[in-house]
């Protein structure tokens, strides 16, 4: 059967935009040479700021054998370091988006180019590209479902995100090895000839309606279109006004000293008025079965600590700073005459993933660390984690647990 040229992808001259070329493609692949390893590295101090060391439930991915490698004890100062290489993994992806939808479109004739494989190098090279394309286009389809807020996943956004960059990153590295010099060599052609050796330019282009540099500064803009409307939802403040594509952006979160963002208010988390209400008591177990309970007058009654501190979530958002006071962590610890140590914090909410984390000693030593009672000036929300929640510093904001009914020093029993 003949195929009209024209209908036929696997034809070089089925792709006519003049805009594809070596040029465009080595100045979208050096955009992510230093994006996409930056999105990684931020992507494992991400983890890291769980302590997975400590086991269930921080560790969510138990079976990570080998990648665990370079975990470490994860620091509370400065205070904002999650904050900041959070908001660069979540803002930076987004910021990214265009460049490499533009990346995949300059390279699409590749995907069809006949024979699939000429040597057994070459099919290697060209199965390590579909890895490339499929993992990246993985990692960012599930970091913007999670970050929007659709759990649609099957298991653990963690661990698929996780496994998912590791894949990714083998991928990468066998890819810049092949192409770094094709790369050197197309940033070093004229944008707007086409050079004799170019195989990324179409063989028989439609006149441009667009230069090459024109198409770079477009997707230059839209990167930017990505950064302006999201990044107010990391700043916090009065420029969260301004995340419009972002789900804890926008809109006002609620006035006075409780008005910053809430992630899952206590209704949602099947919290009820009667145990946060005046029979709540915080349990706090020691060593050899000690234990106390104590009301919240009784937590009030302890000498209270303020602190300015940050939530900063997973998706990237942070509520800025707020002054937080209650009863250091450290100091509830010496209730039992022990000094700091691990804590296992547990949730009045019975289901949902984060309603237990532990805390390392490190976590409960610093003097900022606090079993928060007030926020502002004021009694916390319910859905702040009235009666009372965990601040530390430097703390993923899931491992800030609100609505706290137990506090276990050690490991969890
Ligand atoms: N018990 C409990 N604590 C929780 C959560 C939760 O779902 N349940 N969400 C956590 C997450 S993901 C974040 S980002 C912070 C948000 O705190 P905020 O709602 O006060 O801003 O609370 C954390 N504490
Ligand atoms: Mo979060």
């Amino acid at each position: 059967m003949d195929v009209k040229p024209r209908l036929n992808p696997t034809r070089p001259d089925f792709w006519r935009s003049p805009v594809r070329s070596r040029w465009f493609t080595s100045v979208l692949g050096l955009a992510l040479l230093v994006g996409l390893p930056l999105l990684f590295v931020t992507g494992l101090l991400s983890y890291a700021a769980y302590n997975p060391g400590l086991g269930v439930p921080n560790d969510r991915t138990p079976d990570k054998g080998i990648l665990g490698f370079w975990l470490f004890p994860w620091p509370t100062r400065p205070y904002w370091l999650y904050w900041l290489t959070q908001s660069i993994h979540v803002i930076g992806g987004l910021t990214l988006i265009p460049v490499v939808l533009a990346k995949l479109w300059s390279v699409i004739s590749r995907l069809f180019a006949l024979p699939p494989a000429r040597s057994v190098l070459h099919a290697l090279e060209r199965g390590s590209l579909l890895l490339l394309v499929g993992s990246t286009l993985f990692e960012f389809v599930t970091g913007v479902l999670d970050t929007q807020l659709w759990y649609v996943f099957p298991g653990s956004f963690y661990r698929l995100h996780f496994y998912g960059a590791w894949v990714f990153l083998a991928a990468l590295v066998v890819h810049v090895a092949t192409r770094f010099t094709t790369m050197r060599r197309g940033l070093r052609d004229k944008p707007d000839t086409t050079h004799p050796d170019d195989d990324l330019a179409s063989p028989d282009p439609t006149p441009a309606t667009i230069t090459r540099r024109g198409a770079v500064a477009l997707v230059g803009a839209g990167s930017l279109t990505l950064f302006a409307v999201t990044v107010g939802q990391a700043t916090g403040g009065p420029l969260r006004r301004t995340a419009l594509l972002a789900p804890r952006g926008g809109g006002d979160p609620g006035p006075a000293q409780n008005g910053f963002q809430v992630n899952k208010p206590a209704t949602l988390r099947g919290i009820t008025p009667t145990e946060t209400g005046e029979h709540w008591r915080l349990r706090l177990t020691g060593p050899y079965g000690r234990e106390l309970s104590l009301s919240r007058t009784d937590l009030l009654a302890l000498p209270q600590t303020r602190a300015h501190l940050p939530i900063a979530c997973v998706e990237g958002w942070s509520t800025g700073n707020q002054e937080w006071s209650g009863v250091q962590l450290a100091a509830l610890a010496r209730l039992l005459d022990e000094d700091p140590t691990e804590m296992y914090v547990e949730s009045l909410q019975r289901t949902g993933a984060f309603r237990a984390a532990h805390l390392r000693t490190n976590q409960v030593a610093d003097p900022r660390s606090l079993l928060a009672l007030t926020v502002n000036g004021t009694a916390l929300s319910r859905d702040h984690g009235y009666p009372a929640r965990i601040i530390v510093p430097n703390n993923p904001g899931v491992h800030q647990t609100k609505w706290v009914r137990h506090l276990t020093l050690g490991r969890r029993p």
